[in-house]
């Protein structure tokens, strides 16, 4: 089954997405992700001058060996931009080989191992009460587990996960630079287990909380803050330090039982080898679109499977409809499952991708659906040209860059 035909496509439906369309001799199309955000337009020329020539005339049904061939034939391994476009093609030829079987990935995958996929949601607001009434929002809507974040009193701007006054979801701003955002790490470390013990204090311990401190602390502090928030049970403590450091991990494990979660911005399974392998987390958070698609991160949680640490794979609204699915039918396959990010799609997304995954309660289904169950409307993504937009750089109050 011959690959006649591989295009991207660039759109911003609401924010910008790059999508890797792949058409087989028989004029079946598969779809993947190649959204590495802020960073789009090098994966959209990565494939479209590099990869896509290659594909055309390659057996579409051979998608480990087109894996090593992008992977290993290209000389130049891992890093974010390689990885993305990976995990598009390999994505593509998953939805592909979906649709020639007549069916839904999961099943190519082994089948259902559980029969839903739990969700995490994101709460927050600018204040303690705000983000109190949004979990009560969340846990109302039926989901079970809420990553709570809120703005850190007396931090001049840059409290991450909190939104702009204009919406629920945080969104990168659009412009030809990015915003910069000030951070008190001394506040935060402070101001961390109030806002936990609020939620607790005001919902008691029935559900599963989450927060993400994305990479901002030291190890010993990340220590710190793990142990000052054990009372509050978390489910995880996302992204404690700069993901690169895996040895600092140990420090971090040193000195707490709060279990932690690492992995968003990982794109190979070198990146979590020593984490894995030495249990120093508890939930590998990589995404299928970052980490060479459904066929690498099934090795990474197959490795992390052996050491008992389980999946967290990353949801952000940044990760197209396309990614979203992908992730859902790993989800729901793989024997250590640990949970799903849930931010959702806001329109006019919904006007270009038609997704057949079905969100309620806290809970998803990839659907049954032949591949992915994703379509992509190229009239409507057309409507919608890409627009630059950055996330914030993070400087401490002296002025010196820090971890965003
Ligand atoms: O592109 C970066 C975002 O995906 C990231 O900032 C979101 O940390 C994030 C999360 O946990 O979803
Ligand atoms: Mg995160």
């Amino acid at each position: 089954m011959k690959i006649t035909d591989a295009s991207v496509v660039v759109t911003s439906p609401g924010r910008n997405f790059v999508l890797l369309k792949v058409t087989t001799e028989d004029g079946v199309v598969g779809w993947g992700d190649a959204t590495l955000n802020g960073r789009e337009l090098a994966v959209a020329s990565y494939l479209r001058d590099h990869v896509c020539p290659l594909l055309v005339g390659r057996d579409a049904t051979r998608i480990t060996d087109t894996w090593s061939y992008l992977y290993k034939g290209a000389y130049w391994r891992r890093g974010p931009v390689t990885m993305t476009a990976i995990a598009a093609v390999d994505v593509a030829l998953w939805d592909v080989a979906g649709k020639l079987a007549g069916a839904p990935v999961h099943r190519l995958l082994g089948g259902a191992a559980r029969d839903e996929v739990t969700l995490y949601g994101h709460a927050s607001g600018a204040t303690v009460e705000e983000a109190l009434e949004d979990v009560a929002a969340h846990l109302d809507a039926g989901y079970r587990a809420v990553r709570v974040q809120a703005a850190v009193p007396g931090a001049e701007a840059g409290s991450y996960g909190v939104p702009p006054a204009d919406g629920r979801v945080y969104e990168p701003a659009s412009g030809e630079r990015p915003a910069e955002d000030r951070w008190d790490t001394a506040a935060y470390l402070d101001f961390l287990p109030q806002l936990m013990a609020a939620v607790r204090e005001r919902f008691g311990y029935g559900f599963a909380l989450l927060h993400d401190a994305h990479h901002r602390l030291s190890p010993i502090e990340a220590g710190r803050l793990g142990a000052s928030l054990e009372p509050y049970r978390l489910f995880w403590l996302e992204d404690p330090t700069p993901a690169e450091d895996q040895s600092a991990f140990r420090t971090v494990r040193q000195h707490t039982t709060t279990p932690l979660a690492v992995g968003e911005v990982f794109n190979s399974i070198w990146d979590c080898q020593q984490l894995i392998t030495e249990r120093l987390v508890d939930y590998v958070r990589t995404s299928v679109s970052h980490t060479g698609g459904i066929t690498h991160l099934r090795r990474v949680f197959s490795l992390a499977d052996l050491y008992g640490v389980r999946s967290g794979s990353h949801g952000a609204s940044d990760l197209s409809p396309v990614s979203f699915a992908a992730a859902l039918h790993v989800d729901l396959a793989i024997p250590n499952f640990g949970i799903q990010e849930h931010m959702g799609h806001r329109d006019p997304a919904g006007e270009v991708f038609r997704t057949g995954y079905e969100v309620a309660d806290g809970v998803a289904h990839p659907g049954d659906a032949p591949g992915l169950g994703v379509d992509v409307d190229e009239e409507a993504a057309a409507r919608y040209p890409y627009a630059p937009r950055y996330l914030p750089v993070n400087r401490l109050r002296d002025g010196s860059v820090h971890d965003w």
